[in-house]
């Protein structure tokens, strides 16, 4: 037996650029294809199968096209909703839609939950010897307590469990985890993860492995700089357990990665020499990264201008980075703090921001991070706006 682990398909209006999202969607539909030809048992999905919980139908069409491919050639696919698939305010996902319809399977589908104030109990599907179930991405950091209260009925007759979730653990690096690797429930054989678009595997949990297949296409800018390779896992089994794991790439468009000092030059010299560097009708992605410091205004650069060249020359996508461009206004502030909260205050403080000014400012960046609600953050914002008019009578 074998199956296929795919994730973060992100399918929808990833970039405003139509060809991108024509990348992205024939990512997906080469994994449907070898599904169909490598005579796959079933399909994991673990999450992210929309970029949006209100996907536009034209990528509800697609998806249905797709997952009609894989229902004809018996091939089932197993999801559990991914922190995009469900719509701002919205209780259900937009993968419940295609559950209802029979087209895939939603692990995290009601019939699969009972939840009281004591536990969340969770059941999941045998198919084919493999137990699956799982848990749906966080929709705010309350949702991890589900980790703690969770109570699985496991089938302890089938050859090979599997946990899914959505989630980025803390053994990819405690900085960018919203959940403990020790949170995991134990007793699966493979953990098909989510949510993190860098791909990662082999990563050892009790007697299990934790993989993380990465998203199938770039989503941003910077993941198409940073990761080379895109893809998905074929996990063979049978009645002794995993037998093989390999890692499929996944054909992506070629890039070009063009890197621009800006230091001592105008607009104008910078303009002339980024053309410079544009290849011909290559219908390759171009990413320009412009650093430095120029001698006039960052504003004098006409990157429409640039962006209007490059296409015209066959690029399907531009992408231009100015976070490292300074300008002739511009100082570098030199910072000594190495604790990330003294970082803030130290940069603010040179920055010339005042003590109401510093905390507000504060309070925004703290308050997006631990996914707050607006009225919440409001809340606190007024009050620090009347401590400051306090201050001022
Ligand atoms: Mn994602």
């Amino acid at each position: 037996m074998k199956f296929i682990h795919i994730g973060d398909t992100h399918i929808g209006a990833v970039y405003k650029n139509e060809n991108r999202n024509a990348d992205v969607k024939d990512a997906f539909n080469q994994v449907v294809d070898a599904a169909i030809k490598e005579k796959i048992d079933f399909i994991v999905h673990s999450g992210d199968l929309f970029n949006e919980g209100n996907p536009s139908l034209e990528a509800l069409l697609f998806v249905t096209d797709q997952l009609n491919k894989l229902r004809l050639a018996g091939i089932k696919l197993f999801i559990v909703p991914g922190s995009h698939d469900v719509g701002m305010g919205e209780e259900d996902s937009v993968v419940e839609l295609f559950d209802r319809n029979g087209l895939l399977i939603n692990l995290n589908s009601k019939r699969y939950i009972s939840n009281d104030d004591d536990s969340f109990k969770l059941s999941g599907e045998t198919y084919k010897g493999a137990f699956i179930c799982g848990v749906q991405g966080k929709r705010s950091n309350v949702e991890n307590d589900i980790f703690k209260r969770l109570s699985i009925s496991i089938d302890n007759s089938a050859w090979i469990k599997i946990f899914i979730f959505h989630h980025t653990i803390s053994a990819l690096g405690e900085q960018f985890k919203d959940l403990d690797t020790d949170s995991l429930p134990k007793g699966f054989d493979y953990y098909a993860a989510g949510h993190w678009h860098g791909h990662k595997d082999g990563i050892k949990y009790e007697k299990g492995i934790i993989q993380y297949p990465g998203s199938t296409e770039y989503c941003d800018e910077k993941e198409i700089v940073d990761n080379p390779n895109r893809g998905y896992y074929i996990i063979e089994y049978d009645s002794d357990g995993i037998t093989s794991i390999a890692y499929n790439i996944l054909k992506t468009r070629e890039k070009d990665i063009v890197g621009i000092s800006a230091d001592n030059k105008t607009a104008k010299e910078l303009y002339t020499e980024m053309l410079s560097k544009l290849k011909t009708n290559s219908g390759k992605i171009l990413v320009i990264r412009i650093s430095g410091k120029l001698v006039e205004n960052r504003g004098s650069i006409n990157l429409p201008e640039i962006k209007k060249a490059a296409l015209e020359k066959g690029y399907s996508y531009v992408s231009i980075n100015t976070s490292k461009l300074m300008d002739r206004n511009d100082e570098v502030l030199e910072v000594t703090e190495t604790d990330i909260g003294k970082i803030e205050t130290e940069f603010l403080t040179k920055k010339g921001y005042n003590n109401i000014g510093l905390k507000l400012a504060k309070l925004l960046i703290s308050e997006t991070q631990n996914n707050d609600s607006p009225e919440s953050i409001l809340k606190k914002a007024e009050e620090l706006f009347e401590e400051y008019d306090t201050k001022r009578d």
